[in-house]
């Protein structure tokens, strides 16, 4: 059964069509930078903002209008695979990403749960066989469900830990089943509502044990996905130990990780830990641990996760060029954990949020090309430094100069003459650049 019978496979149409549901600026076969857009992009669509988010809010029931209910739990289930595989054919996506509770019912025991997401994922894997669509990551769900009010590796409760260790090793085999790419961890709930009676060295080490049994248990099965953390700040836990890329990649370094993992980097969380996304890239990317992204845009007027479906062409501009320098993104990609605005309630909205997504990506990615190529931060950055590559700036970066031998220097060199930076004036020249 089709669920979008009325709509065809959305093609590109280029920014003078009037069709709805047709790509403005993703070509996928078109080459930039002597690559195909779609392997510069590897976009994928989250099962959980389009199959199960039914659009209610604190204050307010369900809205969104979905027709894959069935009769009982499995049987919504098995509808929403055929749905959500028609999704992301329709729009040319040749990855998705889940978490274990999106793709199937927990059942009333652990048992249960397993033998569902068996039957489901045979029911998956069938369909990424006819579509040839990819797993590009799946992860567990270990902070919906009330036993983890404490976390999950950083719970209180052994029996917990124990809990989510089997959801991890299902998850694992999943991804072994369904050649998963990446495998990802984002700590929903592995942080603290305060210290009174919380011993954090102590949730950070179990944590890690965690991920150790993780890696020992992939190198068992041979299957070694890349392991990738997803940092955020806060929601829901008022203090997560994962804040941002520097703290993950710290508590990478501490528990000797490094290598094992990556970093899966959200737009909106980088807005909510205070900085910007590109920022966040740039970070994992100095120590070799951008791994993939969760392409989203938070309401800076607001203080939560959105997830809103990226449209700001600078914003992302700046993220792509990121991408770019990283070599790619591969084998991570571009995930859309994103949600239609809650006025968005139709089904066909879910086909237009991720058009737009994909157009802003698209435009990121030729307008942050056009930037490479044209070596718009390369020479700035060359000449804001440029005291570093000659004389005494050149000797302090060959080590050869100390406290001494540069305060010699500086009392001969003390009529300073400094440099504007003309930073407005650069402002300008990069919107120049923006498709
Ligand atoms: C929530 C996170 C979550 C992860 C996967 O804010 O972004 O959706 O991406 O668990
Ligand atoms: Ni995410
Ligand atoms: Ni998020």
């Amino acid at each position: 059964m089709a669920y979008f019978k009325n709509i065809e496979k959305i093609k590109y149409e280029g920014t003078d069509t009037k069709n709805l549901f047709a790509f403005r600026h993703y070509n996928p076969e078109e080459e930039v930078m002597g690559k195909k857009m779609k392997d510069h992009l590897r976009f994928a669509i989250a099962y959980w903002h389009t199959m199960t988010q039914d659009g209610s809010d604190p204050f307010g029931e369900s809205v969104n209008k979905r027709s894959w209910f069935g009769k009982t739990p499995m049987e919504t289930s098995k509808n929403r695979v055929n749905a959500f595989f028609e999704i992301c054919e329709k729009l040319g996506a040749e990855y998705f990403c889940f978490h274990d509770v999106d793709v199937a019912p927990e059942g009333d025991s652990l048992e249960e749960f397993f033998a569902n997401l068996d039957e489901i994922t045979d029911l998956i894997k069938e369909k990424m066989e006819q579509t040839g669509i990819k797993l590009l990551w799946n992860t567990a769900n270990m902070f919906s469900h009330p036993r983890y009010v404490n976390g999950a590796a950083s719970t209180n409760n052994a029996d917990v830990y124990a809990y989510a260790a089997a959801q991890v090793k299902k998850g694992l085999d999943i991804s072994k089943k369904l050649g998963g790419e990446n495998y990802v961890f984002w700590g929903g709930r592995e942080g603290y509502e305060t210290l009174l009676n919380t011993d954090m060295k102590f949730e950070q080490d179990n944590i890690a044990r965690l991920f150790k049994m993780a890696i020992a248990y992939s190198e068992k099965i041979g299957h070694k996905p890349q392991f990738l953390l997803e940092p955020k700040p806060k929601e829901p836990s008022k203090h997560q130990y994962d804040f941002d890329a520097a703290t993950t990649m710290a508590f990478i370094k501490h528990y000797d990780l490094e290598g094992e993992f990556k970093l899966n980097l959200e737009a909106n969380h980088a807005t909510l830990a205070g900085h910007t996304f590109e920022h966040e890239l740039a970070v994992a990317r100095s120590y070799n641990a951008l791994g993939s992204i969760d392409a989203n845009q938070g309401d800076l007027l607001l203080g939560w996760d959105t997830d809103e479906f990226p449209t700001n062409v600078l914003d992302t501009t700046l993220a792509m060029y990121e991408l770019l320098e990283n070599g790619g993104i591969a084998p991570g990609g571009i995930n859309f954990d994103a949600k239609v605005r809650r006025s968005s309630f139709e089904m066909e909205d879910l086909l237009l949020a991720h058009i737009a997504g994909m157009d802003t990506y698209a435009r990121a990615l030729k307008s942050a090309a056009k930037l490479k190529e044209d070596r718009f931060f390369d020479d700035l950055k060359e000449k804001r430094y440029a005291s570093f590559h000659k004389g005494i700036g050149a000797n302090i970066i060959a080590g050869k100069e100390n406290l001494e031998t540069l305060t010699n220097y500086a009392l001969k060199h003390d009529q300073i003459e400094m440099e504007s930076s003309h930073i407005e004036y650069v402002k300008s020249l990069l919107n120049d650049y923006l498709v």
